[in-house]
């Protein structure tokens, strides 16, 4: 992952019909209210249905999410420098209908591609089936199409390492150990630390996004085969207390504030940056002795976090989280959707296309490789934010 500072702006390339949003990236996430009202005109139809022929759709869970803003703003990117059309739609609910419903509509007005994020594993055979009918390709991003219809999935981590990262922060986090290095340093702290732990058994909690979401559920599955290696035996439960805030910010506060009523959890792992941003504020808020971590986004976890080096980690609520360099995820799957088009790249296993340089990346071959019942591109790995490095980050991500 690049470390330099990438520019902060916000900006989307869109058809004329199409009501954009255009700022900051700390604006966007200092002002959700705003982003949401734009990203929600964005998401209804446009009304002139000849406008949408021949582009490139990028369909997020739900507006109002920025990690769904920012993986579109490299998707626009990387297509605009191609001279491609694009279009940024995404219901306002996180739900499979809805997304199904928009797929539906886009399909009849001939659009060129549907680069998408899905809500779930099962209810859009048909809708697929109609793209693909339509000749139109589907490539997935940050959550899984079935396979049967897809490409292929554009990963943005390694869904094992994710899992296992995870559960590795939030045991060290419980144990108030500094953030001792990503890789192997964090299992080998892990290790170190439980082999002379004593107390009561540790138990983590999970706030996620909704009960069906591939990524998360994917994670969580993950988590689950990192806690069953012997060094947590006795020591930390097997056994993950799951809530689920749909991804939407008042329901994740009312999950959190279950957790803190409950007080039967140690840490809480949210693998979502709606739900990590939702419990970090409420954790803040509480006299509550529960810690956090997960998948967030610095500029959304700047007050939950520590953001100096000298500071004291364990005075923050979440002491470290980790993500990835959402805009490059989401030009990496705009560079696949345009080889699928253009390139000959057909997403079989050994299949490959090379993305042009993109920001502070050069230009890159990516292969498919098996993953699942279908393929997959793997775009980058597991990044820490931590003290040392949020204050970098938060104008970027
Ligand atoms: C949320 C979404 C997304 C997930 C990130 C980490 O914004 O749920 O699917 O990948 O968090």
């Amino acid at each position: 992952m690049k470390k330099k500072l990438l520019s902060a702006l916000l900006c989307v390339a869109m058809v004329a019909s199409l009501v954009v949003g255009c700022g900051g990236k700390e604006e966007a996430a200092e002002a959700p209210a705003a982003t949401e009202e734009a990203a929600t005109e964005e998401a209804a139809a446009p009304a002139d249905s000849d406008s949408m022929e021949g582009t490139h759709v990028f369909m997020f869970k739900s507006t109002g999410n920025s990690f769904g803003d920012l993986m579109y703003e490299g998707f626009a990117e990387y297509m605009a420098a191609k001279g491609e059309k694009t279009a940024y739609t995404s219901p306002a609910e996180t739900t499979v209908a809805a997304q199904v419903q928009m797929l539906d509509e886009l399909i009849t007005q001939k659009v060129a591609s549907i680069t998408i994020s899905t809500n779930g594993d099962a209810g859009y055979d048909e809708v697929f089936k109609k793209a693909q009918e339509a000749g139109i390709p589907i490539v997935s991003v940050d959550s899984e199409a079935n396979p049967e219809y897809r490409i292929c999935h554009t990963n943005q981590a390694e869904t094992a390492d994710i899992g296992a990262y995870l559960v590795q922060a939030a045991v060290l986090i419980t144990l108030g150990v500094d953030f001792p290095g990503e890789g192997p340093a964090m299992k080998a702290a892990v290790e170190e630390a439980l082999a002379s732990y004593t107390g009561e058994e540790i138990v983590l909690g999970v706030l996620s996004a909704s009960i069906d979401t591939p990524v998360q559920n994917g994670w969580i599955a993950a988590m689950e085969d990192e806690l069953a290696d012997a060094c947590y035996a006795r020591k930390v439960s097997a056994t993950l207390d799951k809530k689920y805030g749909n991804d939407d910010l008042t329901e994740s506060t009312t999950q959190a504030n279950a957790f803190v009523a409950e007080n039967k959890v140690d840490c809480i792992i949210s693998p979502t940056t709606v739900g990590i941003a939702a419990a970090g504020q409420v954790l803040k808020n509480s006299n509550s002795e529960i810690m956090l971590t997960g998948l967030g986004l610095p500029s959304e976890m700047q007050s939950f976090m520590p953001t100096t080096a000298d500071a004291d980690a364990f005075e923050s609520v979440c002491p470290y989280m980790m993500l990835w360099d959402v805009i490059h995820l989401g030009a990496t799957a705009g560079a696949a959707t345009y080889a699928a088009i253009n390139d000959g790249f057909t997403g079989e296993v050994g299949s490959s296309f090379e993305m042009d340089a993109f920001r502070d990346y050069e230009a890159t071959t990516y292969e498919a490789y098996a993953s699942g019942e279908g393929t997959a591109v793997l775009a980058g790995t597991p990044y820490v934010f931590y003290k040392d490095n949020m204050a970098e980050w938060i104008p970027v991500l």
